[in-house]
């Protein structure tokens, strides 16, 4: 069965047959994977069916980084009409470069994703990602475009300015991390507006996690439906998976992109169900092509259908990133587990920043500094120190963790317009 919805994104590609002609393909035009599979001994007849994608090695990070700037090229420069690049704060940026047929797959993953979501042509759509090397801005905007969607491209920043032409140009449809989301709500109410009556019906939100209790927040303050949308540059950028009107995990284009879920430790396939972290294999990409990419984050596969009915499989949300495991003293935690903890007491905001105390290059001290809302904070210091004292122990009991805890004044957590830094280090 065939079945092709509006952006015109075939739904029911084989993703086998097409992993095998990925494989061919790169084989065949790019320099660095033909190295690759030469060094694991492969030669061309050795993948014939798709279960065979488990002899190709990984690739990982540190190899796009080694590739700096054009090494994954699997065409030559004239066909490549467009780069991006990830934001990376240390080392060589991730270089991604796309050709025509590139850029036009991605629209389309982008605007299938974007339906899924519910915007319709009668949105009118405001991208808050940055535009630029980052694949947030561009990814979206013409995602939308196709769609037929009216796209204002305001970029990321500004805040003031994007608040006031929202109102005028009617924006139904807010696109930014959901961290930005928050800030601009914030930032509406101190300038006297109501968020609510801005009348935004939906958020499309994606390039950092977003808890509950952050989407709680931001459907709450904005009256808006909260989606969540997931894709990282050494792929595409934004347009691997979203969320349907059920927002019960993401819908991943399986047409497009071949999802595995792996041990991150033995590198072993994981059934459905599994959590692990998510490989990716897009599907079509001519202009740098990448074959079983450990992405880094912590996922698993749904099992179940979703009530939706769609055929695409699910991922759940990303509960951490595999470099973002936090070891303190023998315990293993990710920054999403302590989020869970703070969401749970009303005294307390979504802003949150984890300190790294190191000394010689190991963690001595964890630091969780904790900003309060308004209704939370106290100028009584014994009222701060029973709140203190039952984050502690509840932090405690539930990772076993015995973390320095500072509680911060209502607005004191820097805030940003892209995606929320969590975590610092300081070496003692
Ligand atoms: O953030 C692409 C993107 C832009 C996706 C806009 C969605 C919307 P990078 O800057 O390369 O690309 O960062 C990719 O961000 O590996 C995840 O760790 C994280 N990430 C992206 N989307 C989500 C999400 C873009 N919906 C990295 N939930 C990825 C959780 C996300 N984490």
């Amino acid at each position: 069965m065939q079945s092709e919805n509006r952006a015109g994104v075939d739904l029911n590609a084989n993703s086998g047959e097409s992993l095998v002609n990925v494989f061919r393909y790169a084989y065949a035009n790019s320099p660095f994977y033909k190295n690759k599979f030469a060094e694991a001994g492969l030669k061309l007849d050795d993948i014939k069916r798709p279960e065979d994608i488990q002899k190709l090695p990984f690739t990982v990070k540190s190899d796009l980084r080694s590739a700096y700037p054009y090494g994954m090229a699997a065409v030559p420069m004239e066909k490549i009409v467009r780069i991006h690049a990830s934001s990376g704060t240390t080392g060589k940026p991730i270089v991604a470069g796309y050709t025509s047929h590139d850029l036009d797959q991605w629209a389309k993953a982008v605007a299938a994703l974007c339906e899924m979501a519910g915007v319709t042509k009668r949105d009118v759509a405001q991208v808050s990602f940055g535009y630029g090397l980052f694949t947030g801005g561009f990814g979206l905007h013409y995602g939308l475009e196709k769609l037929g969607a009216t796209v204002v491209p305001f970029s990321s920043g500004n805040t003031e300015r994007q608040l006031s032409l929202m109102k005028d140009f009617g924006t139904t449809v807010l696109v930014s991390t959901p961290s930005f989301a928050i800030y601009m709500a914030e930032t509406a109410r101190d300038l006297g507006y109501d968020p609510l009556s801005f009348g935004l019906r939906l958020g499309l939100f994606g390039g950092e996690p977003c808890s509950e209790a952050m989407r709680e927040e931001i459907e709450k303050a904005w009256g808006l439906k909260a989606t969540s949308n997931y894709g990282l540059t050494e792929v595409v950028g934004p347009g691997v998976s979203g969320e349907c009107g059920e927002t019960a995990g993401l819908h991943i284009l399986e047409d497009l992109f071949f999802p595995e879920i792996i041990d991150p430790l033995t590198g072993k396939n994981l059934p459905d169900g599994e959590a692990g972290e998510l490989v990716l294999t897009p599907l079509f990409k001519e202009g740098f092509p990448v074959i079983r990419y450990r992405t880094g984050d912590i996922t698993r596969i749904i099992p179940e259908p979703c009530p939706c009915g769609r055929p695409q499989r699910r991922m759940d949300y990303i509960t951490g990133r595999s470099d973002d495991m936090i070891i303190i003293k023998g315990v293993n935690i990710f920054p999403s587990q302590i989020e869970e903890i703070l969401a749970g007491f009303v005294e307390v905001s979504p802003h949150y920043l984890l300190v790294l105390h190191k000394q010689k290059g190991f963690i001595k001290d964890l630091e969780i500094r904790v900003e309060l809302t308004p209704e939370g904070f106290s100028d009584r210091f014994k009222d701060l120190e029973i709140l203190e004292g039952r984050i502690r122990q509840r932090l405690r009991s539930t990772l076993s963790l015995a973390p320095r805890i500072k509680l911060m004044e209502p607005k004191s957590l820097d805030r940003t317009t892209g995606k929320a830094k969590r975590i610092v280090e300081s070496e003692e």
